[in-house]
C-alpha cells in the first residue's frame, strides 16, 4: 500500500513550510504541478514547476475563479490506478496522475473577520480548492491530501521513505473531510447572520447608505432641534446623544437618546471598534440584562435579543469568567458567530484569547484586563464596552406602540432560591440538580417567550425562545441541546397550558422541571410529570419577557 509521490498539485493560500515541501519533493524527483501564487512563489525560490494552465490547456480565468477547475487535474487526480480500466482511459486521454495534493483554502474566515465588504468575502469562497480536497480525500487509495502545514512534517519523512501508506492516506483524509466540512459551517454561519449587516456596508450592493447619500440632507450631531426628528424631551426626559448610521435597516434613519433615571448600555463607555449600530444596542441590553442578573461569574452570548447560551462559574474556579463564556459558547456554537457577549466580570486574557476567534460584534464587560485589551483591541471588527456591574437599573420600562406608550415596572424579582418552590411531582431533587434548577430558572427570564430553557452543570444546553406556542420552544431547546438534553434540567418561562410541551422534555430525558404553575390543566401536566418520574417544582412566579 506504499504510493510512490512522482507527480504533486499544490494549491496553497497560506504558504507557510511551501518551500521547505517544495525542495524536499523537487529533490526526491517529483514534478510539482501549480497555481498562480503558489507556482511563482515556488518559483522565485528557484525550483522548477509546472503551471497548471499548461495541464489544463486553459488560462486560470474570471479572476481566478477557475485554475483548477478541468477535467484534466480532477481525472488525474481521481484515477483509482487499481483499476486496469482506469489506468487505460488515463492513457487514452494523456493524463498523467497525482500521487499527492496539498491545499489549503482561501482565507475565508479570516476575511471576515478583517471586516471586509461582501463582495471580498464572497471572493473569499473557494470552489475549486475544496473539490481538490474532496476529490483527493475520496481517492486515498491512490493519493495523499495535505490541507494543513502542520502535517508536512510527517509527509516529507514519507516521501524520502518511498512514498505514503494507506494509513496516513486515511489519516489525512479524514482531516481533509474535517477541514472542508469547517469550512463549509463557517460560510454558512456567515451567510445566515451577518450578511445583511455588511451588506450595508458595501454601497455597492444597496445602492448607498441613505445617510451618505449626496441628495440627502446629512443629519449632524448639532442640528439644530426643530429641523431633527429626534427633538429632545418628546416623551420621556432624556437628551439625544447620537444620531445612528442606521436603525434595523439601512433605510430607516436612527438615534440613540440617554434617558435619565438610571444607567445601561446607552451610557456605556466604547474602548474600541466602530460605532455601534442600532441593533448592537438592542443586543447589548439584552446581553447585559441576562449576564448581569447573576452574581456569580456569568456570560451570555445574545443573538437577534435572545441568549444562544449562558453560563455562571462558581467563584472559585480559576479563570471563572473565562470558563462561563466557553460554556456559554459551547451550548450553541454556530448561533454565537457574530453574537454580542455580556460579562459580568472582568474579561481575562484566557477569555480573551477564546473570544478573538470567534466573530464577535459587541463585548461588554465591567472591565477588561490590560491584556486582554492587547489582544481584543488586536480586532478591527470587535465592539468593546465597559459598563459598571452594579450599574443602577432604570426602574421603569417604556415601549413604543402605535399612537402611544407601554411602561411598565422592570422585572426585578429577586428571589430565585428554590426554597419556595412547591415540589408537585417526582421526588425531591438533590442538591446538585436544585442548583441548576435555579439556575435555569434565573436564565429563563432573559429569554424571549414562550422560553424553554434546558441547564446542565451552570450552564444553557438547550435554548428554546420566541416560539408562538410552548411545545415549539421545547422541540427547539431539545433540538439544541441534542444528546446533552437527555440529564439537564428545564425551565419554562410560563405555565405549560397542556402537558403536550412538556411530554416533549420528558421523552428527550430531562429529569427535573420548574415552572409557575397555575394552568387550569396543571393536574395533566403533573401527572405526565409523576409518570415520568420527574421532579418538578412550582414557583408561583412566572417571566415573561416579549
Ligand atoms: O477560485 S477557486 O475557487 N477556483 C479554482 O479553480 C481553484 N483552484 C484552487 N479557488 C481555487 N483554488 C484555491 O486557490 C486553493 O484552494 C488555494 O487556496 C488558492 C491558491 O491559489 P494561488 O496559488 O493562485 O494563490
Amino acid at each position: 500500500d506504499l504510493i510512490k509521490v512522482q507527480r504533486a498539485l499544490i494549491s496553497v493560500s497560506d504558504k507557510t513550510g511551501l518551500l521547505e515541501l517544495a525542495a524536499t519533493l523537487v529533490a526526491s524527483g517529483v514534478e510539482i504541478v501549480s497555481t498562480g501564487s503558489t507556482a511563482a512563489t515556488i518559483r522565485e525560490a528557484g525550483h522548477d514547476v509546472t503551471d497548471v494552465s499548461a495541464v489544463t490547456g486553459f488560462p486560470e480565468s474570471l479572476d481566478g475563479r477557475v485554475k483548477t477547475l478541468h477535467p484534466g487535474v480532477h481525472a488525474g487526480i481521481l484515477a483509482d490506478l487499481r483499476l486496469e480500466s482506469h489506468e487505460a482511459q488515463l492513457n487514452d486521454l494523456g493524463i498523467a496522475a497525482f500521487q499527492l495534493v496539498v491545499v489549503n483554502l482561501y482565507p475565508f474566515v479570516e476575511t471576515v473577520e478583517s471586516g471586509a465588504k461582501p463582495a471580498d468575502v464572497i471572493e473569499q469562497i473557494d470552489i475549486g480548492g475544496p473539490a481538490l480536497v474532496r476529490a483527493a480525500a475520496k481517492n486515498h487509495a491512490n493519493v495523499a491530501i495535505v490541507v494543513d502545514p502542520a502535517n508536512y512534517g510527517e509527509l516529507i519523512a514519507a516521501v524520502e521513505t518511498g512514498g505514503s501508506t494507506l494509513k496516513l492516506r486515511q489519516k489525512l483524509a479524514s482531516l481533509a473531510f474535517e477541514h472542508t466540512a469547517d469550512y463549509d459551517l463557517s460560510v454558512s454561519a456567515w451567510f445566515t447572520d451577518n450578511v445583511y449587516d455588511q451588506w450595508e456596508d458595501d454601497n455597492e450592493f444597496l445602492g448607498g447608505d441613505p445617510l451618505d447619500d449626496d441628495s440627502a440632507e446629512e443629519p449632524e450631531d448639532d442640528a439644530s432641534v426643530e429641523d431633527s426628528p429626534f427633538p429632545d424631551g418628546i416623551l420621556i426626559e432624556a437628551e439625544r446623544n447620537a444620531i445612528l448610521r442606521y436603525g434595523e435597516n439601512a433605510h430607516q434613519a436612527a438615534a440613540l437618546y440617554v434617558g435619565e433615571g438610571g444607567q445601561g448600555i446607552a451610557q456605556a463607555l466604547q474602548l474600541h471598534g466602530k460605532e455601534m449600530s442600532y441593533n448592537n444596542y438592542v443586543d447589548a441590553d439584552a446581553a447585559v440584562r441576562a449576564a448581569y442578573d447573576f452574581t456569580e461569574p456569568a456570560v451570555a452570548i445574545v443573538k437577534h435579543s435572545n441568549p444562544c447560551g449562558i453560563a455562571v462559574a462558581a467563584a472559585k474556579t480559576p479563570d471563572s469568567i473565562a470558563s462561563a463564556h466557553r460554556r456559554a459558547h459551547d451550548c450553541d456554537p454556530m448561533s454565537a458567530f457574530g453574537g454580542v457577549i455580556a460579562a459580568n466580570r472582568p474579561v481575562t486574557l484566557a477569555m480573551a484569547e477564546t473570544v478573538s476567534h470567534i466573530f464577535t460584534e459587541v463585548l461588554v464587560a465591567p472591565g477588561f484586563e490590560p491584556e486582554a485589551l492587547t489582544v481584543l483591541t488586536a480586532k478591527k471588527n470587535i465592539r468593546l464596552l465597559e459598563l459598571p456591574a452594579d450599574y443602577e437599573r432604570s426602574s421603569l420600562e417604556l415601549r413604543q406602540i402605535s399612537g402611544g406608550l407601554l411602561v411598565q415596572e422592570t422585572d426585578t424579582f429577586e428571589d430565585f432560591s428554590s426554597a419556595g418552590w412547591a415540589l408537585v411531582a417526582g421526588p425531591e431533587a438533590d442538591a446538585a440538580t436544585r442548583t441548576d434548577l435555579e439556575f435555569a430558572w434565573k436564565a429563563c427570564r432573559s429569554v424571549k417567550s414562550n422560553a424553554i430553557l434546558l441547564a446542565h452543570g451552570g450552564a444553557s444546553v438547550g435554548v428554546g425562545m420566541g416560539q408562538v406556542n410552548r411545545v415549539d420552544s421545547c422541540h427547539l431547546a431539545v433540538s439544541r441541546a441534542a444528546d446533552r438534553a437527555a440529564g439537564s434540567v428545564a425551565a419554562s418561562d410560563a405555565f405549560f397550558p397542556f402537558a403536550d410541551g412538556l411530554q416533549v422534555l420528558l421523552d428527550a430525558g430531562v429529569t427535573a422541571v420548574v415552572q409557575p404553575g397555575g394552568s387550569v390543566r396543571d393536574e395533566e401536566v403533573i401527572a405526565a410529570a409523576t409518570a415520568a418520574g420527574v421532579s418538578m417544582y412550582f414557583t408561583g412566579e412566572r417571566h415573561f419577557f416579549h
